[in-house]
């Protein structure tokens, strides 16, 4: 073969292979498959958030937000407004626009395996943080990240136990969200402890749905319809602090007449209980943000991770209160 024709030939076969490699990478980049590679593929996360109805729940999407930028995944985000056919809704939208993950806080935990279902047959990782769903069959999600709620309330119900000892004690509940597994494992916790103390009677519990106005509104009715109140147990601090406004309203010292007893420790949390208005707060840890971004890249990596990771929290009192403070982030 003369020597112009072999170059020739030489040349139209590195290009005919340089266009093989070209059109097989643009195959593999078309939907979530591409996503779904733990390599140099863009990472798309469908976050469906409860709503933004307490100072807990403001500093748990800020640490998602945050998390996301750092972790460099593409955040699409939604807000519920505490509704969960919008979670539903949003969550099939993520679907059809083929994220790699999605997360979710379900805003109650029954409801969810249709959806679920429709997310695993799409072949989408779901990662739940913050609250449990009641789903018998676990391969509808990768892992629950979040605190445990039963401890929450057992820790609640113990300051409770010590605080009053043998006293008669009269205790009012504003509970979270009906549904919610915050507010059914928060209740089950509390009673599991008092249960031993026939001196302290819950005698009357209602849902104030996490706000601080539903729990001022409740705890307005708890004034008038019970002349004997010794204690507030209040699932969140933002209906702890619903609670004070009624206390104070009613001419009463909130945490000296009427003690209060909540969950979260938020920055606003701890200043009423640094100024004796509350008197022990158990921490319900909101910042999930990094951790769930750091689960997202390894389950897209093909990495196993455990299917319950549990956050890690404690409590305050006031001193705590006061030493917390000036460094609070949330
Ligand atoms: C608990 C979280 C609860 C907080 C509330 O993990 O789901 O929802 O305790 C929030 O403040 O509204």
């Amino acid at each position: 073969m003369g020597r112009r024709k072999f170059i020739r030939q030489a040349i139209a076969a590195g290009v005919a292979s340089a266009l093989v490699l070209a059109l097989a990478a643009c195959a593999g980049g078309s939907g979530s498959d591409s996503a779904k590679t733990g390599g140099n593929a863009k990472i798309v996360m469908g976050f469906a958030q409860v709503g933004a109805e307490s100072g807990w729940r403001t500093a748990n999407t800020k640490s998602i937000q945050e998390a996301a930028k750092k972790a460099g995944i593409e955040l699409k985000f939604s807000d519920a407004q505490q509704k969960q056919e919008n979670q539903i809704k949003a969550i099939r939208s993520y679907i059809q626009q083929k994220v790699s993950v999605i997360g979710f806080s379900p805003v109650v935990e029954t409801g969810w395996d249709t959806v679920l279902k429709e997310a695993k047959d799409a072949g989408i990782p779901v990662i739940l943080t913050d609250r449990a769903v009641d789903s018998k069959d676990k391969s509808l999600y990768v892992t629950f990240l979040g605190s445990d709620f039963v401890a929450e309330g057992q820790k609640a119900g113990e300051w409770t136990v010590k605080e009053f000892g043998d006293k008669p004690t009269n205790v009012v509940e504003l509970q979270g969200t009906t549904g919610a597994a915050p507010a059914i494992d928060r209740k089950a916790g509390f009673e599991k402890v008092v249960a031993a103390k026939p001196n302290i009677k819950i005698i009357a519990s209602q849902t104030g749905d996490f706000t601080r106005a539903g729990g001022k509104q409740v705890m307005e009715a708890f004034l008038k319809s019970n002349p004997k109140i010794d204690l507030v147990y209040a699932h969140n601090d933002d209906m702890g602090l619903g609670a004070i406004e009624a206390i104070e309203a009613a001419g009463k010292v909130p945490g000296k007449d009427i003690k209060i007893v909540t969950v979260d420790a938020v920055k606003d949390g701890l200043t009423a209980l640094a100024a004796g208005k509350i008197n022990f707060v158990v921490e319900c840890n909101p910042l999930l943000g990094t951790q769930l971004m750091d689960i997202a890249k390894k389950v897209l990596d093909g990495k196993t991770v455990p299917k319950r990771i549990v956050t890690t929290e404690t409590t305050f009192t006031q001193e705590q209160a006061k030493a917390a403070l000036p460094t609070r982030q949330y």
